[in-house]
């Protein structure tokens, strides 16, 4: 019998439809699931008749691939992940590659890469976006790990993956070591980020003009058809048009707390340890926790006072500096997304391609959007490009969107709205067009009473003072650290 061209272990929503996908595309698929049953009742039912081998043991799913072998595992993050990579590997031999399609946190790649490469194997961890029915009909896949194992993966990923219309695969190498897991964690921390400046604009448009459902998916729908055309306004639109059994909008009775399963944590907390002001998707997981504590959010509600909401102007014009509001704060979400990005290159050692990037989140996930056509055009120019928000073509964007932008963040304010990432984002750009911040004075402030020392404007960087402020100090300096 035929050797299958990958096995994979993990039948559960995404896995299954891997395999299907697989299957679709040519290639012959043995799988294996911890409980039996899963399997049997898969090739009797959704597999029956398709090129797909079912196995009951790990012996059996290696006996069964072609060689070197490949073995994708599609299972809970964490602990799961560990246990197979140790129960699979005796029946593995050297050149065989182990590949992780979960959500693993990278560093956790990064260490399975090294135990699995001192095995004589290979390791790809690999991000895998857009759901159910994205590993079905074609998910964004962002692949890193152990070079060598590139070659042998790259047909079956780039025959699965999501296509753009110009039929570039949405997946390509990204780098060594954790540096697909990486990627994949910060395209999910930009997804919080995305969701949540669109449901701020609902709030606004919801809580300030006073718009029932289907006024809103009227206007959604007219934001996808120009530069904000992605896939989480399309489900906006379409979700805000759904009617509950009793013909109600269901989008109103659904309660106020967001879930989070923590790889927008994850981001910020890469973030905080690169030192890289990743403002807007904390902005947003945090969000997401406010909205968690409801019942003290009630109790507050009936204790503190604020503004009541109250437009006076044309709606129509307002709706549409929420547009730009949107649009320019998404941009500053991406900058300084992009930034996590190059910094965490330098940390960890990767040659990541910021426009291989934004072409593999351009169809097949969450994020996907005309929008990332654009910056793969920016990286492309200039592949050095520091910060997005300096490229002429999103330079132009911001300077026409920024009074819209500005003006509703002011009266976000005026009428006590919250907008934590639309207004978190103006601060960042304002912070970072700034080319003299207070920052003096929070160095003096440190150097009065940490003697942490001060450069000065007028000698030369690198050059440190200390001043004794109170007379009484001595004239001692403490090092000088980065934290
Ligand atoms: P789950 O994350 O729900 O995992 C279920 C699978 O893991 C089952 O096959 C289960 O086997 C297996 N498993 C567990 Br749990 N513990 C195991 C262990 N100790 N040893 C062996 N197998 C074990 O499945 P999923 O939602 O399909 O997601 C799979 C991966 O893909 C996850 O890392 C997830 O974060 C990621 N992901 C999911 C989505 C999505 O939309 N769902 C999108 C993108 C990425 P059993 O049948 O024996 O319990």
């Amino acid at each position: 019998m035929k050797k299958a061209d990958i096995g994979l272990i993990g039948l559960a929503v995404m896995g299954e439809n891997l395999v299907m996908n697989m299957e679709s595309k040519g290639f012959t698929v043995a799988v294996y699931n911890r409980t039996a049953d899963k399997v049997k009742n898969f090739v009797e039912g959704r597999a029956a008749g398709k090129n797909i081998i079912g196995t009951y043991s790990l012996e059996e799913l290696a006996d069964n691939l072609a060689k070197p072998r490949k073995v994708m595992l599609m299972v809970k993050a964490g602990q799961a992940v560990d246990n197979i990579i140790e129960q699979v590997i005796p029946f593995l031999e050297e050149g065989d590659i182990i590949i992780d399609g979960g959500n693993s946190h990278f560093p956790d790649t990064i260490r399975r890469s090294e135990y699995v490469e001192s095995k004589g194997l290979l390791y790809v961890g690999t991000g895998v976006s857009g759901g159910e029915e994205g590993a079905l009909k074609g998910p964004s896949m962002m692949p890193g790990g152990s070079p060598a194992a590139w070659e042998y993966v790259k047909p079956i990923f780039q025959g699965i993956c999501a296509k753009v219309e110009d039929g570039s695969p949405c997946c390509d190498w990204v780098g060594e070591g954790g540096a697909g897991h990486f990627v994949k964690m910060v395209h999910n921390g930009i997804e919080y980020g995305d969701m949540q400046l669109i449901c701020e604009a609902y709030q606004l448009m919801r809580d300030y003009l006073g718009m029932s459902a289907d006024e809103m998916h009227e206007i959604f729908a007219e934001w996808n058809k120009a530069e904000l055309d992605s896939y989480l306004i399309e489900i906006t639109r379409d979700i805000l048009s759904f009617k509950d059994e009793d013909g109600s909008p269901i989008v109103d009775k659904i309660l106020d707390t967001a879930g989070q399963k923590g790889t927008g944590k994850w981001t910020g907390i890469a973030a905080l340890d690169e030192g890289v002001p990743l403002t807007l998707i904390g902005e947003a997981v945090f969000a997401r926790c406010l909205s968690a504590i409801k019942d003290e959010r009630v109790a507050a509600s009936k204790v503190l006072t604020g503004p009541t909401p109250k437009f006076e102007g044309d709606k129509k014009a307002f709706i549409d500096d929420i547009r730009n509001a949107l649009f320019a704060a998404k941009i500053v979400s991406y900058a300084q997304g992009y930034t996590l990005m190059r910094a965490a290159a330098k940390t960890y050692g990767w040659n990541l391609n910021y426009g291989g990037i934004a072409l593999m989140w351009r169809g097949g996930c969450i994020i996907r959007s005309v929008f990332l056509g654009k910056i793969k055009d920016a990286f492309d120019k200039n592949p050095e490009l520091t910060n997005l928000l300096l490229d002429p073509y999103f330079k132009e964007i911001i300077d026409k969107a920024q009074a819209g932008w500005r003006r509703v963040c002011a009266a976000a304010m005026t009428n006590g709205i919250p907008v934590p990432a639309m207004s978190t984002a103006l601060s960042y750009y304002d912070g970072y067009r700034c080319e003299k911040l207070p920052a003096n004075l929070l160095q003096a402030q440190r150097d009065y009473f940490g003697a942490h020392t001060y450069e000065r404007l007028d000698k030369e960087r690198g050059e440190f003072f200390h001043t004794n402020w109170t007379g009484h100090g001595g004239s001692t300096s403490a090092s000088t650290y980065t934290a």
